[in-house]
């Protein structure tokens, strides 16, 4: 079963999104496997944002997302990783759709709520990056018959 990696950073916690992004993800249908409240550290975010090294947005971005709690999840499902990042919306709030929660919560790209891991060896290198396996929890939600055929 295919899995992501999703991650509220710290303007979600603050806003108080918390319960509102993980209810859009439940109420889709995906089953939520990890979950932990994280301060993160800046070599942790150096790590997970690595791919931006070079960027000049680059130290604004590892400053952020080490400025407050972080919500870190593992969620699952068929399709979950693209589905996700459709759920989530457009990197620029500004032209994230409505119905989204970047278009629903967002005005500025530097305060965009949520990160969600992009293709499947992404979501790989983020979900070891972030969780150790223990911290994952397999199981079996007894709605399953009625999300799937
Ligand atoms: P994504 O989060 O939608 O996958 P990426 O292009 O991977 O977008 O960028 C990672 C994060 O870097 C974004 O979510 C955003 O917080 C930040 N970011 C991207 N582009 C800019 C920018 O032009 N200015 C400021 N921050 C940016």
């Amino acid at each position: 079963m295919e899995r992501t990696f999703l991650a509220i950073k710290p303007d979600g916690v603050q806003r108080a999104l918390v319960g509102e992004i993980i209810r859009r993800l439940e109420t889709k249908g995906f089953t939520l496997v990890g979950l932990k409240l994280v301060n993160v550290s800046r070599e942790l975010a150096e790590q997970h944002y690595g791919v931006h090294k070079e960027r000049p947005f680059f130290p604004s971005l590892v400053d952020f997302i080490t400025s407050g709690p972080v919500v870190a999840m593992v969620w699952e499902g068929d399709g979950v990783i693209a589905s996700a990042r459709k759920i989530i919306g457009a990197t620029n709030p500004l032209n994230a759709e409505p119905g989204t929660i970047r278009g629903d919560f967002g005005i500025n790209v530097g305060r965009n709520l949520i990160h969600g891991s992009d293709a499947p060896e992404t979501a790989t290198y983020e979900i070891g990056l972030w969780f150790k396996d223990e911290e994952l929890v397999s199981w079996q939600p007894t709605i399953t018959p009625w999300l799937h055929e």
